[in-house]
């Protein structure tokens, strides 16, 4: 990012996806550091317990939504308001008290540096992930599939499944994150179109933490998870090739934005004769 580039006061918008996370919210939210936090976004997906009533005692902004539309599905949510919150970064938090939200100054560092556009909390970079009492299949498949996911975008990570990660604003107005799927998996598609649009990731070490109230997926789910996030790396891997495109790998989020919302959440718009363009796309045409 160059120097003109760089807002004199960061924006930070911490978003939370949340699902029955009633337990384990406001210890979440107890951590977080004063001071670098503008604004704390917590997005609730049907839960059955008190999640909503404990978050809004806490004052936090939340979004409830009509219908449960799964993690993925919530996460799009959560990006679209803290665009809409004018946020620069954006670090997006699973409420179940898994991750330290006491790192967060660090996390955010390398893109206030403009060292990256993406950073990861990797529980895998100090040894520490069994020792925090992650499952041993989990272990395995976290491994395995973070080596597939090196292998096919060229990267060096220790952990690509993390619910801890922070965005720089550019990146989040790029990639067409609404294309992708409403699952879990929309983790792992963000991080391909992060290399697919060219952002820089990198990661800190954050430790494991595994207990009782957490929320854990479950063996079922974790080999669903698993199995589309191979498929996402082959879907990508014929897009490059072109073999079969693929519009989440290619389109910009100003493409599948409506005219009202790319107005209303992208920075830089600009007028052109088929209706409002974000500057950078309109540069390319
Ligand atoms: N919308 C929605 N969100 C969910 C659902 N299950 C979990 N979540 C949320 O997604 C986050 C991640 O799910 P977890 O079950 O914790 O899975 P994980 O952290 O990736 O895996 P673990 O390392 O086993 O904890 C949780 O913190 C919840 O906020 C669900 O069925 N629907
Ligand atoms: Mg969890």
């Amino acid at each position: 990012m160059s120097e003109s580039a760089v807002p004199a006061q960061w924006k930070v918008v911490v978003v939370m996806p949340a699902y029955n996370a009633a337990k384990t919210i406001e210890k979440t939210y107890a951590d977080m550091p004063s001071g670098v936090v503008s604004q704390i976004i917590l997005v609730d997906d049907v839960s059955q317990d008190d999640t909503v009533e404990i978050a809004q005692r806490l004052g936090l902004h939340v979004v409830v939504h009509a219908q449960n539309r799964g993690y993925g599905g919530n996460q799009k949510t959560c990006y679209l308001h803290a665009l809409a919150a004018d946020a620069d970064i954006v670090v997006m938090l699973h409420p179940d008290y898994q991750y330290d939200s006491r790192l967060i100054p660090e996390l955010i560092r390398p893109i206030q540096a403009g060292k990256a556009d993406l950073v990861l909390g990797s529980r895998f970079l100090n040894n520490g992930a069994l020792a925090g009492g992650m499952p041993l299949y989990k272990f395995i498949s976290n491994r395995f599939l973070t080596l597939c996911e090196n292998l096919v975008l060229q990267q060096h990570l220790s952990e690509c499944h993390t619910g801890f990660r922070a965005y720089g604003r550019r990146l989040l107005e790029t990639i067409p994150f609404l294309l992708n799927s409403d699952d879990f998996v929309f983790d792992t598609q963000v991080i391909v179109q992060a290399v697919a649009f060219g952002f820089k990731i990198t990661e800190i070490a954050v430790p494991t933490r595994y207990f009782k109230e957490a929320s854990s997926v479950n063996f079922r789910r974790s080999v669903a998870y698993g199995s589309a996030t191979l498929k996402t790396l082959f879907d990508y891997v014929l897009d490059r090739a072109g073999i079969e495109p693929h519009a989440c790998f290619r389109k910009r989020l100003g493409q599948v934005l409506s005219r009202y919302h790319r107005q209303r959440l992208l920075r830089h718009v600009v007028q052109d004769a088929s209706g409002l363009l974000p500057l950078s796309l309109e540069l390319e045409l």
